[in-house]
């Protein structure tokens, strides 16, 4: 059963490959025209080819879990349906009913061809891979993860903030927050990109989804809390600032639907 499956998603990540509709603005020239995991160099290309795979993204009408799929989608030029349900309520509830579609009972679920696949995380990493924003070296992807992993630890520990039903809870939980993370979470990042090859990503030289995700995160994270989380850490801004300046990102951003959440 595994085999079959994961020959089908090999051949679904050979589509999705060839997907990619715009190239990426660092694209190097080359091209490829059938998917080989050796092929995937860590830095991103451009295929040229048309599309030949359907994508949709099915969330809700937020950024949320959602978002940091869109980014990496828009990044690799990859061209997609962002189909996008009347928010519930705040945090998400859906009917009985709606949770008996998906698989787990919740999005995001991206269906490529028909073929579906969940839990945010799983589809994020499945399409930076595609786009070449997943280091090839084994342990350079491994770091991506760990760095994308303590992002989520990150997000969990804001929820609470996100989530006070007053400005002045809100204040002193941010405050409580900023302090308990800052040595935990933002000075050691702050090292890392500082002392990084570029000076401005987490692994490698090149943009990764990791620098997405991170990016992604510290967005959200201020605008649903008003509480500026990076003001100290100069080289996580530059890093972000990377990430939102990338072109295809950059243009997404400027012109994505504004949610409040
Ligand atoms: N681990 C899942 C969590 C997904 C999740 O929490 N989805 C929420 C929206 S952000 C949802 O579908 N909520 C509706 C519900 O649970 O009824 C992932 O990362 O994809």
């Amino acid at each position: 059963m595994f085999i079959s499956r994961g020959k089908s998603l090999l051949s679904l990540a050979g589509k999705v490959l060839l997907a990619r509709s715009t190239p990426a603005s660092n694209a190097s020239s080359m091209k490829l025209g059938i998917f080989s995991p050796s092929l995937f160099p860590h830095k991103r290309f451009s295929t040229g080819s048309a599309q030949c795979a359907t994508i949709k993204l099915d969330y809700f009408n937020i950024r949320g879990f959602a978002e940091p799929i869109r980014m990496v989608l828009h990044c690799g030029g990859i061209k997609f349906e962002d189909v996008r349900s009347p928010l519930p309520s705040w945090p998400p509830k859906m009917a009985e009913s709606d949770k008996a579609k998906y698989r787990w009972g919740q999005v995001p679920m991206v269906s490529i061809d028909g073929k579906e696949l969940y839990q945010s995380l799983a589809i994020t990493r499945f399409f930076a891979r595609q786009c070449g924003l997943v280091p090839q070296d084994p342990y350079l992807a491994a770091l991506c993860d760990e760095y994308v992993d303590t992002q989520r630890e990150i997000l969990i520990a804001w929820v609470p903030a996100v989530f006070a039903d007053t400005a002045s809870k809100k204040r002193l939980l941010c405050e409580e927050i900023y302090r308990l993370t800052t040595p935990r979470y933002l000075n050691v990042l702050e090292k890392i990109i500082k002392e990084s090859s570029s000076g401005e990503h987490l692994v490698g030289d090149k943009l990764t989804w990791a620098d997405i995700y991170m990016a992604y995160v510290f967005d959200h994270v201020e605008k649903l809390t008003e509480f500026d989380v990076i003001k100290k850490h100069p080289s996580i801004k530059k890093a972000c600032d990377a990430v939102w300046n990338e072109p295809n990102i950059k243009k997404w951003k400027d012109s994505r639907p504004a949610t409040p959440y």
